[in-house]
Formats: structure tokens, sequence, C-alpha cells
């Protein structure tokens, strides 16, 4: 459905080769630049341990809130397109990334079809993402508790905020 009332979605961004910070803030300026989304909120970069095929290079990465027009499926289209338009190399389930943009959640929708999946159906066991988000949105609820709550049954050792604040991302590329 398009041309819809406004939906609050949260992004989670993250790479482990090449400038994963130059690729994430483009993402960012390339979905804020859509008529159709307006990036709200941006959490700190953090650099974190490598989940899944865990002999690969450590990551970085960061939670977005976005208010857009788009439906979840619209959504998950822009970010595709986003993540090949800055030359995203698929190889290895898991494996190393320049850019990935996971769709985590859209307001209060739940989904389930084979191309897209809300809320992410992986992200409270994963540290990488409820660091950032608990930062940007520690009081919002998900399966009767906090996000903060959830992160705290997860191991979040090794996780370090690398560059703090949310504004990163519409700085100068030389300065990320
Ligand atoms: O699903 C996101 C890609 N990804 C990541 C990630 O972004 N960060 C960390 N730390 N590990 C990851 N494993 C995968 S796959």
């Amino acid at each position: 459905m398009s041309g819809h009332s406004k939906s609050r979605a949260f992004l989670c961004l993250g790479g482990n080769i090449g400038e994963p910070a130059k690729a994430m803030a483009a993402a960012l300026r390339a979905l804020n630049e859509d008529e159709r989304v307006s990036v709200l909120q941006v959490s700190s970069i953090y650099r974190t341990p490598p989940w899944g095929v865990v002999d690969q290079p450590d990551f970085l990465n960061a939670v977005a809130e976005i208010d857009t027009t788009l439906s979840a499926h619209e959504l998950l289209q822009l970010c595709l397109a986003t993540e090949s338009a800055l030359k995203r190399e698929r190889h290895e389930r898991w494996g190393p990334r320049v850019i990935d943009i996971d769709l985590l959640l859209y307001d209060e929708e739940r989904i389930e079809e084979r191309d897209l999946q809300v809320p992410h159906p992986r992200m409270l066991e994963r540290a990488f993402v409820l660091v950032p988000l608990s930062e940007i949105a520690p009081e919002l609820r998900l399966e009767g508790r906090a996000i903060s709550d959830h992160l705290l049954r997860l191991d979040a050792s090794g996780i370090e905020r690398v560059r703090a604040g949310g504004g990163w991302w519409t700085m100068q590329e030389q300065a990320l």
C-alpha cells in the first residue's frame, strides 16, 4: 500500500569490510533523501564482535529510528535497493559485508512472510542490535519487556562505543 499515513520503524545498520561508517552514513543520507522517509534519531556507532560466522572482522553497528509513509514491504525494498547501490556483495550467509540494513520493527506490525519478518526474528538474541537500540529507545517494549531488560539477558562484552552521539551520519565523508 502506498501513500498511507506515517509509520515508525527501526533499522539496524552494520558492516565489517571497507569503511563501514562511511557506508552507514551514506545509507542513512540516501534513505533520508527519499521524500517518503525521515530519519528521526540515530544511535552512536559501536564496534561489535561478529555474530554467526565468528572468524571474520569486528562489525560497526548502529540503529536508526525513522518515520515513513512506505509500507513495511516498500521500506524493505528501499533498504535492499540502498544496499545494492552501495555495492554490497552478497557472499556467505552471516559472513563479511560492506553494508547491511535490517528492518527491525515497523509500528506494532507482526509480519511473518518468507521475504520479511517483523519484528526481526533474531533481534532479541543480538547484543549488537539491542545495545544501540536501547540507547535511542530504552522504553520500547517487546514481548512484554523493555528493550533494556532484554539486553540484560545477553552478553554485551566486547561491544565498544566508537563514535558517541547520533550526528555522525550528517558529517563530511572525511570525518568518518
Ligand atoms: O545481520 C546483520 C549482519 N551481521 C552482523 C552485524 O551487523 N554485527 C555483528 N556483530 N555480527 C553480525 N553478523 C551478521 S550476519
